[in-house]
């Protein structure tokens, strides 16, 4: 009884999360995010499938006045987040994910309101090709993370 009910957890949620963006030169996996007041952090996972190293330079949105790289870094035993001020480079053929305690992105100041399993529409800018729209999904009642696609 309990392992249908994780199935049908897992299941419900694959269903309801599955959401990718691709592009001739990249994947961006599931992009979602979790809002706390008017704040939020965004975490997604991109994926280098062209045949140049990709530069992520920053993330806008209308819904959002400001939107920061950061990382997470050790700093004598304590973690401390971080700007990543020259964005973020993803080789080819690698991927990097954002997530909690790892790179992630910070919204500050979020204009909308914005309900669990809500879209907000993001673009990532980058050095070396098109902008890529995309929609972060809502999803701040989760404390973690744990699913594949
Ligand atoms: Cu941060």
């Amino acid at each position: 009884m309990k392992f249908i009910t994780i199935l049908i957890i897992m299941l419900g949620s694959f269903i309801a999360q599955a959401h990718k963006y691709e592009t001739d030169t990249m994947i961006v996996d599931h992009p979602w995010m979790k809002v706390i007041n008017n704040n939020g952090a965004g975490y997604f996972k991109i994926k280098n499938i062209g045949e140049d190293n990709i530069h992520l330079l920053e993330v806008i949105s209308d819904s959002v006045n400001k939107i920061e790289l950061h990382t997470i870094i050790m700093e004598d035993g304590v973690s401390k987040m971080r700007p990543l001020k020259d964005g973020v480079i993803i080789n080819v053929g690698d991927s990097i994910e954002f997530k909690a305690g790892g790179h992630h992105l910070m919204f500050f100041g979020i204009n909308k309101d914005l309900g669990e399993g809500e879209l907000m529409e993001a673009i990532f800018k980058f050095k070396n090709s098109n902008d890529l729209t995309v929609k972060f999904k809502v999803e701040s009642n989760k404390s973690s993370h744990n699913h594949d696609h």
